[in-house]
C-alpha cells in the first residue's frame, strides 16, 4: 500500500466513523420493560400497561399498537377520573413513557378470545421515529399492580 492509498484507507475510515456517531445521535433508542396485562373480568375490554425508556438524543412518540388478540387497540390517557383516547404520546429524550394503572394505558376492545392469568399476549407498538417493537404482555391477576408485587 503506498502513501496515497494509506491517506485515502483513513480518510473513509474517519467518514465512517463520523457518519455511524451522527446517526446513534439522531435515532430515538427504545425499550421496553415492565408490560403486563391484568386479567380482564370480560373478554369485550382489557387494559394493557408497560414502559418505554428511550435512551436516545432525539423524542419520539407511540403512535399506535397492534395484537393478535384484538382488532382495536387504542392508546388511552387518564384525566382526572375520566378516561381518554389520544392519538400519541411523547416518549421524550433520554426518559420514558409510562403506561400504568390510573394513568395513560393500552386499551383492547372486543378482545378474540377473554385472556386469563398466565396467557401472553403479543403486541406490536408503533413509533413515530423509531422502527416497531414487538413486545409481549403476561396476563396477571387482575388485581395485579407490579408497584405492590413484592407484597403479594
Ligand atoms: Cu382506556
Amino acid at each position: 500500500m503506498n502513501r496515497r492509498t494509506a491517506f485515502a484507507a483513513a480518510l473513509a475510515a474517519t467518514a465512517g466513523l463520523a457518519l455511524a456517531g451522527c446517526g446513534g445521535d439522531s435515532a430515538p433508542e427504545l425499550k421496553v420493560s415492565g408490560a403486563y396485562m391484568p386479567q380482564p373480568v370480560m373478554k369485550d375490554m382489557a387494559g394493557g400497561f408497560l414502559v418505554i425508556k428511550n435512551s436516545g438524543d432525539t423524542a419520539d412518540k407511540l403512535t399506535s399498537v397492534t395484537s393478535d388478540v384484538s382488532d382495536d387497540v387504542t392508546i388511552h390517557r387518564t384525566v382526572g377520573a375520566k378516561m381518554e383516547q389520544v392519538k400519541s404520546l411523547n416518549i421524550p429524550a433520554h426518559g420514558e413513557l409510562k403506561l400504568s394503572r390510573g394513568g395513560n394505558h393500552l386499551m383492547f376492545m372486543a378482545l378474540k378470545k377473554k385472556p386469563e392469568n398466565g396467557d401472553k399476549v403479543s403486541v406490536e407498538l408503533h413509533f413515530g421515529k423509531a422502527k416497531p417493537i414487538k413486545a409481549v404482555l403476561p396476563v396477571k391477576a387482575t388485581n395485579y399492580d407490579p408497584q405492590h408485587a413484592g407484597h403479594q
